[in-house]
């Protein structure tokens, strides 16, 4: 098949999730497209069978605001016309699937019928997109799209809670390459970031209030107070002077890694025992799963989709948003002993495998087929 992808080409999980399932499908012999507006993080190397179509927008200065989406939809119209693409995948609600749905209905004055199938990814649908701002354009654009997924049954139910779509929507969860995870390198070996032995926690995120890093600090806080510990943050974004502030004010800076961006967390990963994510709503979790799949349990939240990935009790432990106190109780019993962290991280990575590529690409396959159909 010949598959346009549209993402957002940065750090955030649905642009990871996209890049990554455009070069599984090429792998596979799919012909893919990415059409962004800048190269997505993920796509560093040549990869065969992958083309990359950058979607530029002039600035012209009568526009306060410059036009992307209509920019996005022409050069959808644009790539789809020369490369003859079969279907778009468009990833994030907004505004991916009203500038798709704008592009079919141009390609359709020209005889082409083109299908798009919108993922939803958490954001788009439980924080920026019922916003009423948006919620119309967005109820229309899933409604209207050939087909819809979502990245965890309880995303699937949030999209009926708080939009008028009747539609059937199919969960098609996160996944992971585990030939890529849980190798430890020279370049980052567990002695750099520990040198006294002191376990290590981690947190990888894109630094957003929604992701409540401080809260990470908090329960760092009290881990260390009873366990020798330090504490690696990967990623930046709005919240890292907050974190500072904070750690300065817990006395904490000394044992806190700061990494900042990382293109591919996979390598602090493997120096990781513990993992931590206190998110307010996370739909899926994807560094969750990239944490067990690296063979390291989990302390998170019990919000959205995280149940559905983070089992509690067994590859790691969830706690109620902003439940500090828990968190950090959980956090201690996982590493007070050698026994109970290595049957924590063993049934950890054991989840993990029920998110493999393997099992999950097959699942994207059979939908594009079943929409080529009609
Ligand atoms: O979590 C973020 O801030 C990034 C966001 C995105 O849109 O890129 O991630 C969302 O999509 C990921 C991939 O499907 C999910 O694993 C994340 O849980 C989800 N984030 C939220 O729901 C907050």
């Amino acid at each position: 098949m010949k598959i346009g992808i549209v993402c957002y080409p940065t750090f955030g999980g649905s642009g990871v999730v996209a890049t990554e399932l455009g070069k599984a499908l090429a792998k596979k012999g799919h012909e893919i497209h990415f059409i962004t507006y800048s190269q997505p993080v993920r796509l560093d190397s040549y990869t065969e069978n992958v083309f990359y179509h950058e979607v530029v927008v002039s600035d012209y200065p009568l526009f306060d605001y410059q036009p992307y989406e209509l920019v996005l939809s022409s050069r959808m119209v644009d790539v789809v016309k020369n490369e003859k693409l079969d279907l778009l995948h468009v990833h994030y609600a907004i505004p991916h699937a009203s500038a798709a749905y704008m592009a079919q209905q141009i390609l359709k004055d020209s005889g082409i019928q083109l299908p798009f199938i919108t993922t939803l990814h958490g954001t788009d649908i439980t924080l920026v997109g019922r916003d009423a701002s948006f919620e119309p354009v967005i109820t229309f654009a899933i409604n209207h799209s050939n087909a819809v997924t979502a990245v965890s049954e309880s995303l699937k139910q949030d999209t009926y809670k708080y939009f008028n779509v009747k539609r059937d929507i199919d969960v098609i969860p996160n996944f992971i390459n585990l030939d890529e995870y849980g190798q430890a390198t020279r370049d980052c070996n567990r002695h750099t970031f520990a040198p006294n032995g002191e376990k290590l926690m981690v947190h990888v995120s894109n630094f957003r209030k929604v992701k409540r890093v401080e809260d990470v600090l908090r329960v760092f806080d009290k881990v260390r107070k009873k366990i020798p510990t330090r504490l690696i943050l990967v990623g930046d974004g709005p919240e890292r002077s907050n974190i500072e502030k904070l750690c300065r004010e817990l006395n904490t800076c000394d044992d806190i890694i700061s990494l900042g961006k990382v293109q591919n967390p996979a390598q602090v990963l493997s120096v990781g025992d513990l993992f931590i994510l206190p998110s307010e709503t996370e739909s899926f979790g994807l560094s969750a799963l990239e944490a067990m799949a690296s063979r390291v349990p989990v302390i998170s939240t019990n919000t959205g989709g995280l149940p559905e990935v983070n089992i509690n009790g067994v590859t790691g432990f969830t706690s109620n948003v902003g439940d500090v106190e828990d968190m950090a109780k959980n956090a201690i019993t996982i590493l007070s002993d050698e026994a109970t962290l290595q049957k924590f991280k063993h049934d950890a990575y054991e989840q993990a495998k029920n998110f493999s590529i393997e099992s999950i690409l097959p699942m994207y396959e059979e939908l594009y087929a079943k929409v080529l159909k009609g």
